[in-house]
């Protein structure tokens, strides 16, 4: 029993009334979430991204990428003028943390490479000190029995490669490949789980439609180009995984919202298809040999300009398993004014439900229909959650960070994602955004997503409650 139950059902006692049958349901049944509910293979872990936790920007060799050059020149776009030159200092602290993942019994850490460490200037000459950073994570992970799952590309860019046009060139592909493949030769003897990209679906149109996030561009013409130049990539990338690392277990990975539409006009259902198509199917689709959702979104037209002959093929692989990535849900109505998509989404604050600190609506039942959504797809073997958790206002009292919202959403999301999975779909992994902490991109490091907490003015750790409940989930 919880201690909100202990608490009801002693208030209830004390009155002298007698427990309905609803009430002592409540109370006593909700069994307690299960590790082994989930069976002994299934992967667990959390997550974290080089940008949002490494710091030592421009240390050892780094060269510059493009997110270090947006906070440093483009201030105003984040909102607390804050920067990610120093994050959790994870550079330096490496160790420390990875013994703490290991302390709290986390068997899996998510974490990128960061491009611009090992190769500087995007292509061409290695820096060995970042090569060499990463083998002491990697090594530090295998010491610690915390298997490493690598991203290769969560958003950093090198900033001489976005000088020379960014992923909106043609050329991103052949660069891409060239860091891939000096990445999976280095660490694939050690490293086995690997994992293409993280969202596409964030970092082009925030990069280069709305430009809220690096490189900051809002020009339509760069989107659609990007668009289908990160689309080959997956292929591009994957294939030289497969190739230079024997026994990989390769993926990659999308933000996904479940869709509902605002009501039944034939204007929002068509709008929510339409919404669908571009938060949800507009990356997976054509890497897993679909093409370009069109029908629902006719705007593909613009992306498939930019396909030369051959591209249809080069840009499906055969992943072993796809990443889903879900925090919210849209509730979505048609509005022409909007360019392209004709579509906007109901504020999540006039749903009804409880929002996290990001002003997104905590919406378990949204993983449940996208795992079943996925799940139905011919071509997806294994759907792992790479990403899911919440922000919330934590606050640290006398050394305690007593986050029981974050428990409450992580137990609820996680019943979601245990139904579809009792109902047959073939998940069967979850990881938590995030391990501690860190740079919330244009948000600053004011909504804190981590089981553990970061002080960062003395970069204290202090695992929350949510990080003890998890240790002990992870320890039955
Ligand atoms: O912090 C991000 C992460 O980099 C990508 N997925 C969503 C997280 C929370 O916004």
């Amino acid at each position: 029993m919880t201690r909100e139950q202990y608490l009801k059902l002693s208030s209830i006692l004390a009155a002298g009334t007698l427990l309905p049958h609803n009430l002592l349901a409540e109370i006593f049944s909700p069994e307690e979430l299960k590790r082994n509910d989930f069976g002994k293979d299934f992967i667990w872990g959390t997550a974290t991204a080089a940008y949002q936790i490494e710091g030592g920007w421009n240390e050892d060799g780094k060269g510059e990428s493009v997110w270090d050059h947006f906070v440093h020149e483009h201030k105003g776009k984040i909102k607390t003028h804050e920067t990610g030159d120093v994050a959790c200092d994870f550079y330096h602290r490496y160790e420390s943390d990875i013994e703490l993942m290991h302390k709290m019994n986390i068997p899996a850490s998510r974490f990128s490479i960061g491009w611009s460490r090992v190769l500087p200037q995007g292509t061409g000459a290695v820096n060995q000190k970042g090569i060499d950073f990463y083998h002491r994570v990697i090594d530090k992970c295998l010491k610690e029995n915390v298997e490493p799952w690598v991203t290769c590309y969560h958003w950093d860019l090198p900033q001489a490669l976005e000088e020379k046009g960014g992923w909106a060139n043609r050329d991103s592909i052949k660069w891409f490949e060239e860091y891939v493949n000096v990445i999976s030769k280095e660490y694939g003897d050690k490293v086995k789980n690997w994992m293409v990209f993280n969202e596409p679906m964030a970092f082009v149109p925030l990069g280069y439609l709305i430009g809220v996030h690096a490189p900051g561009y809002v020009n339509f013409s760069k989107f659609y180009k990007a668009v289908h130049h990160v689309t080959m990539s997956h292929g591009a990338g994957g294939r030289i995984l497969r190739a230079n690392v024997k026994g990989a277990t390769i993926g990659t990975t999308f933000s996904c919202s479940h869709v509902d539409a605002k009501n039944d006009k034939p204007a929002n259902v068509k709008a929510a298809r339409r919404a669908d198509a571009f938060i949800n199917r507009l990356f997976i689709d054509p890497v897993l040999g679909l093409g370009y959702p069109k029908a629902d979104l006719p705007a593909c037209k613009h992306i498939e300009r930019h396909m030369l002959d051959g591209d249809a093929e080069k840009m499906k692989f055969d992943f072993d398993f796809i990443g889903l990535q879900n925090y919210s849900r849209m509730v979505i109505y048609q509005l022409g004014l909007i360019p392209i998509i004709h579509f906007a989404n109901v504020p999540a604050k006039k749903l009804g439900h409880d929002t996290t600190d990001m002003g997104w609506e905590v919406y378990p039942e949204g993983i449940y229909n996208l795992i079943k959504k996925f799940g139905a797809y011919r071509n997806i073997p294994k759907i792992i959650i790479t990403e899911n958790g919440a922000a919330f206002p934590d606050e640290n009292v006398n050394g305690e960070i007593n986050d029981t919202k974050r428990i409450q959403f992580l137990k609820d999301y996680l019943k979601q994602v245990l139904k579809a999975k009792q109902e047959g779909v073939n998940v069967c992994g979850y990881f938590i955004w995030s391990f501690m902490d860190n740079f919330e991109w244009a948000e600053g490091f004011r909504p804190r997503f981590g089981l553990v907490g970061v002080d960062f003015k003395t970069q204290q750790r202090t695992i929350k409650a949510s990080g003890k409940w998890f240790s002990e989930f992870l320890s039955k």
